[in-house]
């Protein structure tokens, strides 16, 4: 053991589905955010805590940052990521091995514009067909900033990221830990539910429905060894409804039961999911649903 304890905050960003989510959950060793194949998943700032004996990380998941901005929805998940990096110890910047692209400019400016010591993660590196690629990424991305280190990496194959995770920690700063030794997210029990909840929905129904989903835990409670858990999902326009519920309740069961699932391995316990869909006309367009349901924050 080292003789000092170091404990710092680690925000990983960069523009949506570089693998943020996939790589916490992997330094972490345990699922805990949700991660698709479609951008844009994650929509809140959440903390995971990694407990070693001689250090705490504390990994802060983010939404992925994009230029463009069709709702209000977009344009709050930019502002959760942006306020996610300030007053942390170090910004570990995410890009795909397939090599920078306009959309990691803006990322990339917020990291420059702010003192705050950073990484470079090139993640996929197993979607790489010449491993060669990599050193000409290298040495672009050397250019670009100054990053305290550039770790290429594949989190869904576990590479290097032991190598990652010893060269966050020498970033830390000597601190006793921020968070008792057993707690694992700043999150509380019904916003993970409603969170594996909405990941069955970025992973079941096509197109742009996703986006307009939203889920609402309306209850919570443990009877003996069942978790009940009651929620909503919420659509944002009428013709949306039937398409969650699918053909005789089909789609939505489906939505229920992978979604149970998931719920019952987070919360090690056997669960009991009851799910409703209900019409909120527009919310992705209105900071006033968007603060109700949770997603404007005053962090
Ligand atoms: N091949 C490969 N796929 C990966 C790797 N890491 C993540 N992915 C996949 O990339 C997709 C996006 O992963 P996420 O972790 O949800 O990405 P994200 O950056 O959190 O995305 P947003 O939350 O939308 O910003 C998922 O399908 C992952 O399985 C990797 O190392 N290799
Ligand atoms: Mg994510």
């Amino acid at each position: 053991m080292n003789e000092v304890f170091r404990c710092g905050f680690v925000t990983l960003l960069g523009r949506p589905n570089v693998g943020k989510s996939t790589l916490i959950n992997a330094l972490l060793g345990h699922k805990l955010s949700i991660t698709s194949r479609r951008p844009q998943t994650t929509r809140h700032r959440i903390l995971g805590i990694k407990n070693n004996p001689d250090n705490q990380l504390i990994f802060v998941d983010t939404p992925g940052v994009h230029a463009v901005h069709k709702r209000e929805i977009n344009a709050v998940l930019n502002r959760t990521a942006q306020t996610s990096i300030e007053g942390v110890d170090l910004i570990a910047l995410v890009i795909s091995a397939k090599g920078w692209t306009p959309a990691d400019e803006v990322p990339l400016k917020w990291v420059k514009d702010h003192a705050c010591p950073s990484v470079l993660i090139i993640n996929k590196i197993d979607r790489l067909s010449r491993k060669s690629a990599l050193l000409p990424l290298i040495e672009e991305s050397n250019a670009m900033a100054e990053f305290a280190n550039i770790i290429p990496v594949s989190a869904t194959r576990g590479t290097n990221m032991d190598i990652l995770e010893k060269q966050i920690i020498s970033l830390m700063p000597a601190s006793p830990a921020g968070f008792p030794p057993d707690q694992l997210t700043d999150r509380s029990e019904r916003f993970m539910a409603a969170e594996y909840i909405r990941e069955q929905l970025f992973n079941q129904l096509g197109q742009e429905l996703p986006y307009s989903t939203a889920v609402q835990i309306d209850s919570f409670e443990r009877e003996k060894k069942i978790l009940r858990i009651g929620a909503v999902i919420m659509v944002e326009r009428p013709g949306q409804k039937g398409i969650v519920i699918g053909k005789q309740g089909e789609r939505l069961k489906q939505i229920g039961s992978q979604a149970r699932r998931s719920l019952e391995a987070y919360f090690d316990s056997k669960v009991y999911l009851e799910l409703w869909v209900k019409l909120k006309q527009d919310w992705t367009d209105s900071a006033q649903a968007l603060r109700l349901l949770g997603y404007i924050e005053d962090i």
